[in-house]
């Protein structure tokens, strides 16, 4: 299967290339930097420095024997797309180009609109092309859990049944993000159902949590291989980020009253999941959403985790509850399913202990590398 993926030099797209190049696909890249130009422009810096595309694709070659292909340019400009599509017409493409951070879209005017223009310009590009080049090509999206919000009732997997007035409906289900970055992956949904109904194009979008992790199977013995670790507060997740506090000796950073529930994966599941939904793609005509975790934690819940390990390993991990730069709930319902990928047959990594103390290990390592400013910024988002 040729499996093209836009947004390949980030977090997940990297380790996705390298995943699926290991199991026999044939694939290219395609990707901008963004990620790496907007984290430089805030001072984010990852853990460690990570080699570009080309000295990647190139460690990757001498590891593995495998080739992948690497286009570098921007995805909003439809020429470029449009000479990829020519050069590699997949029978997948997986959409991860997009800028990646809520906090970064909260930031100011030219930020929000970068964030609205690049991710929706891109997912527009991306069906175009499919359209021109090749209609059967399964398109795998990379949504988010934040697109449904916290609701008081139950979360479905992409769907709700609605009976009203005696009749039957079944729609998207209802979707009320918490940041603008969330908000353009309701828009992405959107256009790409208004696409599959108009030209019956072939969807998987995936509503993802947070991802966590660093290691993955194809990269566990090569550092050249890994993928961006942020821990500063813009770009890095909350786990990771909580890991580096830990061994950095600095107080881990609850927002608010850390009552915050989402459900969280692991980097290797994220792999995983990209590759049952290639495996087993959705019809011709169907938007197929599944829900993309493995277990659900508060971040109180997270954070006690992380102190416990870190006292394993002798550390002193004190938890501080701070004034919460965002506006979310901080106490709320949530039950969201996600039965459909473990139906496809993942089997979950859950987090355990001795994966924690992998983690923070691995950032004591780098630990003369972490600056301690990058943390906390106080980057309010009203
Ligand atoms: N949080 C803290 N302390 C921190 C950082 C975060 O308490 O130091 C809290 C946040 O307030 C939030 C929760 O942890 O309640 C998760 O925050 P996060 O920064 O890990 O995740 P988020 O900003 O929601 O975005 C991340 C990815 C995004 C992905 C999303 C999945 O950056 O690309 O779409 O996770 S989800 O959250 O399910 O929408």
């Amino acid at each position: 299967m040729r499996v093209l993926i836009f947004g390949g030099d980030g977090y997940l797209g990297w380790p996705t290339a390298m995943h699926l190049s290991a199991g026999g696909f044939e694939v290219a890249v395609a990707d901008s930097y963004l990620r790496r130009r907007l984290c430089e422009e805030v001072n984010a810096i990852s853990l460690f420095e990570v080699p570009d595309l080309q000295e990647r694709t190139t460690a990757w070659q001498a590891a593995s024997g495998f080739n992948i292909k690497v286009f570098i340019g921007d995805l909003n400009e439809w020429e470029f797309v449009e000479t990829i599509f020519r050069t590699f017409t997949p029978d997948a493409v997986i959409h991860y180009a997009e800028q990646p951070s809520a906090p970064y879209s909260m930031f100011n005017r030219r930020a929000a609109e970068l964030t609205l223009k690049n991710n929706l310009g891109v997912t527009l590009n991306l069906i175009f092309a499919v359209r021109k080049f090749c209609p059967n090509t399964h398109i795998v999206k990379l949504g988010t859990m934040g697109e449904y919000g916290t609701p008081d009732i139950d979360i479905e997997e992409g769907w709700l049944e609605v009976d009203h007035k005696g009749r039957h409906q079944k729609f998207l289900y209802p979707r009320q993000a918490g940041s603008l970055y969330h908000t353009t992956k309701i828009m992405d949904t959107d256009l790409l159902w208004f696409y599959v109904r108009m030209w019956n194009l072939r969807v998987t979008d995936l509503m993802q949590g947070p991802v966590y992790g660093l290691f993955t199977n194809e990269n566990e013995n090569d550092e050249r291989l890994f993928s961006f670790f942020n821990y500063d507060e813009i770009f890095g997740t909350v786990l990771n980020r909580f890991v580096v506090q830990a061994a950095a000796g600095y107080p881990l950073t609850v927002y608010g009253k850390g009552n915050q529930t989402r459900g969280y994966l692991n980097i290797k599941d994220t792999l995983n999941c990209i590759r049952l939904s290639l495996l087993h793609p959705a019809e011709i005509g169907e938007l197929r959403i599944f829900n993309q975790f493995t277990e659900t934690f508060s971040v109180n819940d997270l954070a006690k985790m992380v102190q416990e390990t870190g006292n394993q390993l002798r550390l002193n991990v004190p938890i501080q509850h701070i004034e919460n730069p965002r506006k979310e709930a901080e106490e709320h319902y949530y039950n969201p399913k996600h039965s459909g990928l473990c139906e496809l047959g993942l089997k979950p990594n859950y987090l355990t202990s001795e994966i924690l103390g992998q983690m923070i290990e691995f950032a004591l390592r780098h630990k003369n590398k972490i600056i301690l400013d990058q943390i906390f910024r106080k980057v309010k988002w009203v």
